[in-house]
């Protein structure tokens, strides 16, 4: 039986990653809210920086273990409850779905993550048309690309018709994009897959706006 606890925050994509994940495995967890903004960000507080000196959610703490970097905790959650698996099983389609995965999460997410876009409009002074200018070129670059192997990839998800890590990683991506108004039918693969997993109630129990400590 698990003892999950996650640490995140509603609007986090990495946190939202794992929240999609502990879903579709059916693995109950509590939240614990880290506000990412309120007193200059919680996640800088001494306590958090206990969990992780890194100063980012998401942390997940299951009994003994304690971990950050959401393809990590999913990772050690595929190995350790293994019933429901994101990465396949098959190896051409495991190592594919884990490079497709980091396409999202580590060369598109961390450019327009709240540090860099904060540092951005502080200390180089960028206004907010530069910001948003950043933020929208470097979703295209990311999603571009993407696009185009979810042209050969993609049958009702990202890879074929199983729900797998990259499908974890792609919905939180489009939310955060579609924050920055970003116009998402300029990718139709990215958007047709997105709106068939927002229907599966794995990602909608996951979504933002209905967690606990939504504003
Ligand atoms: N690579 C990390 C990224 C973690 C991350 O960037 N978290 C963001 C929220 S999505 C954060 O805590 N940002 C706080 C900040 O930028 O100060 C992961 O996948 O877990």
């Amino acid at each position: 039986m698990s003892d999950i606890t996650l640490y995140g925050y509603w609007r986090s994509s990495a946190a939202y990653r794992v929240r999609i994940a502990l879903n579709l495995k059916q693995l109950p967890y509590k939240q614990a809210s880290v506000h990412l903004v309120r007193n200059g960000g919680e996640q800088h507080s001494a306590d958090f920086q206990m969990l992780n000196p890194s100063e980012l959610v998401p942390v997940l703490v299951d009994g003994d273990v304690r971990l950050n970097q959401s393809l990590a905790i999913i990772d050690y959650l595929d190995e350790q409850y293994p019933d429901v698996l994101l990465t396949p099983v098959e190896k051409e389609k495991r190592y594919l779905v884990k490079a497709m995965a980091q396409d999202i999460a580590i060369d598109i997410h961390p450019l327009n993550n709240l540090r860099v876009l904060q540092y951005l409009a502080g200390p180089m002074g960028i206004d907010d048309m530069s910001k948003q200018a950043w933020y929208a070129h470097w979703i295209d670059v990311g999603f571009t690309g993407l696009e185009k192997k979810l042209a050969q990839t993609s049958g009702r998800y990202c890879v074929g018709d199983d729900v797998s890590l990259v499908d974890v990683c792609l919905v939180p991506q489009v939310y955060n994009a579609e924050r920055f108004n970003i116009d998402i039918t300029r990718y139709p693969h990215i958007e047709k897959v997105t709106s068939s997993l927002r229907a599966l109630s794995a990602f909608a129990d996951a979504a933002p706006e209905i967690q606990p400590d939504a504003e």
